[in-house]
């Protein structure tokens, strides 16, 4: 059976019509999409983009993956493979894995996170000193469903199995102090979306001195223009909480007791959440004992809803847990504990009409692709500011697969269209502007960085390729 008949076979949703009209142009598109990985890889793994991010990140190592396990399962295998060589002895999998090569060439690089010599960091490998979303759970799951020949790699499905059980135990043993079920990040990077309005509103409830924050220079700015990049502000507070973090060695638990950075958010959850249920279905394979991962797995799904769920807004929110405060912020973040299974027909369907509301698709006047990353109703929206309202596409991934799991199928391909039109229109961006109205003069409608990875590796497993 050839892997293209394999794949309609597992997931239905994709099965294209032949008569499609956009077979010849998906031919393009693919084959773009393979040539943007091929040429962002970097010995065994692939850098989310070819200057901007110089070396191995967390959670987009799990996306690419995605975008080899068709036409290269071995490389596939490979990503994963290379993250978890910076895994820490506690199980923490950092945010980033640096590349020898490109040193110099990312702000802030190996030397700055100053993890040399940290107990518990593994020694042959270089790495920052905080996590990012566990998606590596269902990745490992969606991977042993489209393996060649799943027997033959037992070993690696193993060997992952439990490093990825370890990850769990970590957030749950470090990150959830009062055992709630629910892990908390310690910076806006770990969240993977890095510049939400949500954090400035923790960061108005922290002070400190300017002399505080160390000197540095960002090289991000190097590559893009600065209005779609964070601002100087928000970049302060960034490092002054990575100083905080390295000035205590990055010892954990001890280091969170006056730490002010500690939020509970509900995509970070969902994502976990998730991953849980695919140990649970990877653990049955390998037969192995599972019991610990039902019980994360309900209790996290419990918590984002007697926590997390915002019933007036009709969305999930974060909880700063040291200003003991819900931060009172729509973002498409707050919808995706749909991924998950935590919210119950009601609250799915309140999500679902907010998500077709003008607070996200805008109004026929001024209609906008799915999905924003922050609601276009915030004050804090800025379409084209990273994180601030573009489109993301491993977002409407994300969200893709939430909806449909509710059975929202229409609205889900709305989601994957959306996004292939996207990239069929402007190209494999870092992040587009959702405004759908502007004139073609007036934005770039991409921005970050262009041949971004997991565009191309979404872009592929969407069309099956
Ligand atoms: C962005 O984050 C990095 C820091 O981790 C940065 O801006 O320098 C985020 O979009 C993050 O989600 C992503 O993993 C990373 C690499 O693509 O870039």
């Amino acid at each position: 059976m050839g892997g293209e008949a394999k794949h309609l076979e597992i997931f239905p949703m994709m099965n294209q019509p032949q008569s499609n009209p956009d077979q010849e142009d998906n031919g393009k598109l693919i084959a773009t999409a393979k040539a943007i990985l091929h040429n962002n890889i970097q010995g065994k793994f692939t850098k989310p983009a070819p200057k901007l991010y110089p070396h191995q990140w967390n959670w987009d190592a799990g996306f690419i993956a995605l975008g080899y396990a068709r036409s290269d399962f071995r490389q596939a295998c490979n990503e994963l493979t290379a993250l978890f060589r910076g895994q820490w002895a506690n199980g923490m999998v950092p945010q980033i894995v640096f590349s020898v090569q490109n040193v110099g060439k990312y702000f802030p690089g190996y030397y700055f996170w100053e993890t040399h010599g940290v107990p518990g960091k593994p020694r042959n490998a270089r790495t920052s000193g905080i996590s990012m979303p566990a998606v590596h759970g269902f990745i490992l799951n969606r991977l042993l469903q489209l393996a060649p020949d799943a027997r033959a790699h037992r070993p690696f499905f193993q060997r992952m199995f439990d490093r990825i059980v370890l990850l769990h135990q970590y957030f749950y043993n470090y990150r959830d102090p009062e055992r709630e079920g629910l892990a908390f990040i310690c910076h806006p990077w770990e969240s993977g979306m890095d510049n939400l309005p949500s954090w400035e509103e923790v960061f108005t409830q922290i002070h400190f001195e300017a002399s505080e924050v160390p000197p540095y220079e960002r090289r991000d700015l190097d590559h893009v223009d600065a209005p779609y990049r964070p601002r100087k502000p928000s970049y302060d507070r960034f490092i002054y909480l990575v100083n905080r973090l390295r000035q205590q060695r990055y010892q954990e638990p001890e280091m969170w007791k006056d730490y002010p950075f500690q939020v509970q958010e509900p995509m970070f959850n969902a994502i976990l959440g998730h991953s849980n249920e695919a140990l649970i279905e990877l653990g049955q394979w390998l037969g192995r004992d599972t019991g610990q991962m039902r019980e994360w797995h309900v209790q996290t799904n419990k918590a984002l809803n007697s926590k997390l769920w915002d019933d007036t807004k009709g969305i999930y929110l974060s909880y700063d847990r040291v200003h003991q405060r819900h931060i009172p912020i729509a973002t498409a973040a707050g919808l995706l504990p749909l991924l998950c299974g935590a919210p119950n027909a009601t609250q799915s369907a309140r999500m679902v009409s907010l998500l077709q509301s003008p607070s996200f698709a805008g109004t026929p006047e001024n209609p906008a692709w799915l999905c924003p990353s922050t609601a276009l109703d915030e004050p804090g929206f800025d379409p084209c500011r990273y994180w601030r309202g573009p489109v993301w596409i491993n977002m409407n991934w994300l969200m893709f697969h939430g909806l449909n799991r509710y059975g929202h199928t229409e609205l889900a391909e709305r989601m994957r269209t959306d996004s292939l039109e996207l990239v069929r229109r402007f190209g494999f961006w870092e992040y587009y502007d959702p405004r759908k109205n502007l004139p073609s003069s007036q934005t770039p409608y991409g921005y970050g960085s262009n041949q971004f990875s997991w565009t191309a590796a979404l872009t592929l497993d969407w069309l099956g390729a």
